[in-house]
This record gives structure tokens, sequence and C-alpha cells, in this order.
């Protein structure tokens, strides 16, 4: 099986999306559905290249589900349940020989909407006053980043405590998202809170919230929810006024796109709902887990390398991009290394910057002097960055020494306000105060695709046939000088001298 996600894409976050539509023409900020597009220049035909990402989906299509213990579901051997509201009503069956009356896991994830709903149960609570213990563990062996709410829905009465964690590494680690209970304090020596209570500075704390368990709500509400809309909108707040800034927050705030990036998840249900104080002891056939379904909306993380991603062989990944591969296009491909792999850019909007991998310098092999066998001397000990470093080999004690605006071991990173393109350029156009002039396009920041007639790192110039003779016809001398508006001036002062001694195109006579 193989989906493509549509071309046609929400911005980041459906949430803030909505919120901001009031603000921008949707035009304006970013959609990051398209990875490349080509493009007429000077040059010819040629590649633009731009961050792209998939369409959020639901993501329990793609998932394995594992419980803890193996034999928790309910059916083997057959069972009686009574209902929580009423002890002499024993007439629910679970039998897992039966189709009928069998509840597997995989009913958690069909669709819903039919009548009766179709849901996992877990075998009674048996073993009281032992706690009845539940792991749930979804997992995708891909990191994906969720973009809704995640939502539970319970068949019996909503657990009186559970916990739900999350993993970045495929399982290895655990960290909690939510704690949930009827009695925070008392379930997890924790005060009871509610998204509500979180600001723009603890939005990424991890709350025990009692919104979800209290009370023996049978026929109300049956939902527990981790709200990731919520802290997202949270954290866009009063910026929603600057896509830019948002989008640049989230370029660089490791820990905010961490915490919405998950590779499994695992719903610990520690209690079942009792809807008294009291365990009746006599019927423990009350007492038990049904969940009908459950919403995970997300995308593969792909880096903003690739707009889509495949499901093959029961198996997640993103159709990279811009010469990366791997199963989140996390690196260079194999003879594309000529500048270290770095994830795109959101910025600056509504393109993004593509960050796309460069064919490898190949240059001179130098073998190791036989004579000198100390560091010094060897690429290979180094490995510096071609591009980045002033030689590809290091200084005596095993250091690269890296070229103006260029920074890290191997001089592989640039220094703030310089951008990479074979080594680190100074920052050349953006979206704001450099733009490109006469309808110019500034491609990675490094440089301003010039529509036909113009030229000049800005697209400032007209071009002409000759330095000399400026140009001909009746659009030429005076009427090019208007006079400098405040961003030209701006211009000039950020870009110096270098712009001024560019300044071609101007009559002789002047
Ligand atoms: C599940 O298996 C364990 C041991 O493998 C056993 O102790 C337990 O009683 C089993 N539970 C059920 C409900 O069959
Ligand atoms: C469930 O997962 C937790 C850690 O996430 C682990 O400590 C526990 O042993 C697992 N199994 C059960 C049945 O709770
Ligand atoms: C997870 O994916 C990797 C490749 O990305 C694969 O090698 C591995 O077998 C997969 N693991 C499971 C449990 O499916
Ligand atoms: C539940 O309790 C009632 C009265 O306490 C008893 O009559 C009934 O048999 C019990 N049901 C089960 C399944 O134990
Ligand atoms: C990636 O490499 C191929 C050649 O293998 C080249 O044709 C293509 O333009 C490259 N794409 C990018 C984004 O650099
Ligand atoms: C190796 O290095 C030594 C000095 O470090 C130099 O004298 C010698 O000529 C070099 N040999 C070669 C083959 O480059
Ligand atoms: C090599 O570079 C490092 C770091 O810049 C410096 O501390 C060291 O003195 C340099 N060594 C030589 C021999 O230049
Ligand atoms: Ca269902």
């Amino acid at each position: 099986m193989r989906f493509h996600f549509a071309l046609t894409l929400q911005a980041l976050w459906t949430g803030v999306c909505q919120a901001a539509m009031q603000h921008y023409p949707a035009a304006a900020w970013g959609h990051y559905d398209v990875c490349k597009s080509q493009v007429y220049s000077d040059e010819g035909l040629s590649w633009d290249y731009m961050a792209c990402q998939p369409e959020a989906a639901d993501m329990t299509q793609y998932l394995k589900v594992t419980l803890d213990p193996p034999n928790i579901t309910c059916g083997d051997p057959p069972e009686t349940y009574c209902a929580l509201e009423n002890p002499y009503m024993c007439n629910n069956e679970c039998d897992a020989t039966t189709e009928e009356l069998a509840h597997p896991p995989g009913l958690m994830f069909d669709t819903e909407g039919r009548n009766p709903t179709t849901f996992w149960q877990s075998t009674s609570w048996k073993k009281y006053p032992k706690p009845l213990l539940v792991n749930i563990t979804l997992s995708w062996n891909k990191t994906i980043e969720l973009t809704e709410d995640i939502v539970l829905t319970f068949e019996s009465g909503r657990p009186e405590q559970m916990v739900l964690e999350k993993s970045l590494d495929y399982g290895r680690t655990w960290q909690p998202y939510q704690f949930y209970a009827t009695d925070c304090l008392d379930a997890f020596t924790m005060e009871p809170k509610t998204v509500q209570d979180l600001t723009q500075h603890t939005l990424l704390d991890i709350i025990c919230t009692e919104d979800y368990s209290r009370g023996y709500v049978w026929k109300n509400d049956k939902t527990v929810r981790f709200e990731i809309k919520d802290r997202f909108a949270l954290f866009a707040g009063p910026q929603l006024h600057n896509m830019a800034s948002l989008y640049g927050q989230l370029d660089t705030t490791k820990k905010l796109r961490d915490f919405f990036t998950i590779t499994d998840l695992r719903i610990r249900l520690l209690r079942p709902a009792t809807g008294a104080t009291m365990v009746d002891e006599n019927n423990l056939s009350r007492y038990f887990y049904a969940i009908s379904d459950i919403k995970v909306q997300g995308r593969c993380k792909c880096n903003l390398h690739a707009n889509s991603c495949v499901y093959d062989k029961e198996k997640l990944s993103c159709e990279c991009e811009h010469n990366t591969t791997g199963p989140d296009c996390g690196r260079c491909k194999r003879n594309f290394q000529g500048r270290a792999w770095s994830a795109g850019s959101y910025l600056p909007i509504p393109k993004g910057t593509a960050n796309v991998c460069s064919l490898t310098k190949i240059g001179p092999v130098i073998r190791p002097n036989v004579s000198s066998l100390g560091v010094a001397n060897r690429k290979e000990e180094c490995n510096c960055n071609p591009y980045g470093s002033v030689n590809d080999r290091c200084n005596g004690t095993g250091f690269c020494i890296c070229k103006e605006g260029t920074t890290g071991p191997k001089c592989q990173e640039c220094l703030p306000g310089y951008l990479w393109d074979n080594g680190c350029k100074s920052r050349v156009c953006d979206n704001e105060l450099l733009r490109c002039q006469n309808g110019g396009t500034c491609i990675s920041n490094v440089h301003c695709n010039c529509p036909p007639g113009y030229t000049g790192l800005l697209c400032e110039k007209r071009r002409c046939e000759s330095e000399l003779g400026g140009c001909g016809g009746p659009d030429s001398g005076q009427a090019h000088l208007t006079p400098p508006s405040t961003s030209r001036l701006l211009l000039l002062l950020l870009l110096g001298s270098a712009l001024l001694r560019e300044a071609a195109c101007r009559p002789a006579v002047l």
C-alpha cells in the first residue's frame, strides 16, 4: 500500500492556521507543500528548492499496537461482565473465539460511527486488590509530529488513574506526557492542573489533570484528551501577528519541536473506574477497561526535505528530496556531502529554505606521508569541511581552520548572519529589509533571481549592452534615478560600498 499526501496543504498546525488566516492571506505565509520548482533565469532553466513537509494524516492507520501483559484482552477464557451502574446486570459476554463477542485491540482503530460501537476490552479486576495494570503501546517505527489532540474514547468508565507517555527513541526511553487521576495529589502527589492553567512559559510542563477522570461519568463524556492544540495556541499566542517569528521559533526551539514529536505512545492504565470509593469485592466483574477509539493525527517528520510519506511493507518512510536520505531525510545521500546536512527551515516565509545537500567536492586524494605519521597533515583524521575550512587539513594540534563566517569543529556550521552555500555566505537577500528589487525573488537568502532585463546583487540594475555606453533607449538616463526610499537607504547602509561600487548602467554624464 502506498499513499501520497495531497499537494494542497494547510500550514504547520491547523489550529494556528485558522487563527492566523484572520490576519494573513494564505499565500503570504507558507504552505511548504512543494519541494522544488523549475525557474527560468539568466542562466536558463534551473531548479528552485524549497522547504517542504507532508500533509497531516490519521496516524492510527500506520501503527503497531502492543499490549502488556500480552494476555490482558478479555475472552480467553470467556467472561461475563456486570454493568458498573448495576451489579445485577451481568449479561455482557466476552469470548475471544466468537467474532461478535470478541474485543481485540484492533477495534480501537477501526472506523467508528456504526452502531453498536466496536471496542477493545481488558479482563476484569479479578485479582483485586492487586492493581489492574495495562500498557497499550502504539509504535510507528518512524518519527512523527503531532498536529491535533490525542483523543481516547472509553467504552467503560474512564480510568481513575492513567498516564500518557511518549518515546522519541523507538521505545528505549519514555517520558510522561500527562497524568490523569480522580485525585492527582493522592495518585501522583501532583497538584491538579488543567491546560488552561498553563502559560506561554509553562506550556511544555507535564501536568496531572482531573478533567478527564473525575466522578463517575459513565454515560456522558467518555473521552480523555491530550491537548496539543491548546498548547500550540499558547505558544503562538500574542505572536500570531508575526508568522515569521512563529516559524523562526519552531526552527530554533528544539525543545518545542521535540515536545510534539514522537516515535511511540504508551497509555498506562493504572486503576479502572469504580464509580465509588469502595470497590465491591463481590462483583469484581464490574471493573475493567474498554476503549472504543484512539485518535492520533500527525505527519511524518521529514526535516522539511519531503512532501510525501509512503507506507510500504508495514513501514512509513519519507520520500526524501534535496539529495537527502534516511527514514526522516536526516542525512545527505552518498556523494552529496559537500556541506554538512541540515534540516530545512521554515524561514523566510512563505517558502522557507531547503538547505539542499550538495555534491561532495572531489579533490586530489592526499596520501599520508609515511615519514610523518603524526596527525598534523592527515586529512582523514580531521575531515574538515572542504568548503568551510581554509584547507582540508587541520592545524598542528588537530583543529580545522575555519573561513570567515564559519564555525564548528569541522567548520561545517555558519555563524549568525551567515548562510550555508558551499561555505558560509553572508546574507544577501531576504523578504524583509534586503528585498530583491524589480520583481526578483530571493533564493535561499544568497542570491536574487532577477527578471529579464535586470541584474545586480539585488536586481537593482538594468541590464545593458555596454558598461561604457550606458543603457540605450527611452528608459535610460535620469529617469531611473528616483530619490532613494527609506528601504533603499537601509539597503545601502547594510550593504555598504559594495553596492555603490557595483552601481552600473548609469549615464556616462553622471
Ligand atoms: C497471563 O499470563 C500470566 C503469565 O504469563 C499469568 O500469570 C496470568 O494469570 C495470565 N492472565 C490471564 C488473565 O490469563
Ligand atoms: C508498563 O510500562 C512501564 C514503563 O513505561 C513499565 O514500568 C511497566 O512494567 C510496564 N508494564 C505494565 C504491565 O505496567
Ligand atoms: C524499523 O525500521 C527500520 C528501518 O527504518 C527497520 O530496519 C526495522 O526492522 C524496523 N523495526 C521494526 C520493529 O519494524
Ligand atoms: C454481584 O453481586 C450481587 C449481590 O451482591 C450478587 O447477587 C451477584 O451474583 C453478583 N454477581 C456476580 C457476577 O458475582
Ligand atoms: C540531486 O542529485 C541529482 C543527481 O543524482 C541531481 O540531478 C539533482 O539535481 C540533485 N538535487 C538537488 C536538490 O540537489
Ligand atoms: C614527508 O614529510 C617529510 C617531512 O615531514 C618530508 O621531508 C618528505 O619529503 C615527505 N615525503 C613525501 C613523499 O612527501
Ligand atoms: C590549532 O588551533 C587551535 C584552536 O584554534 C589552537 O588552540 C592551537 O594553538 C592551534 N595549533 C597550532 C599549531 O596552530
Ligand atoms: Ca472502534
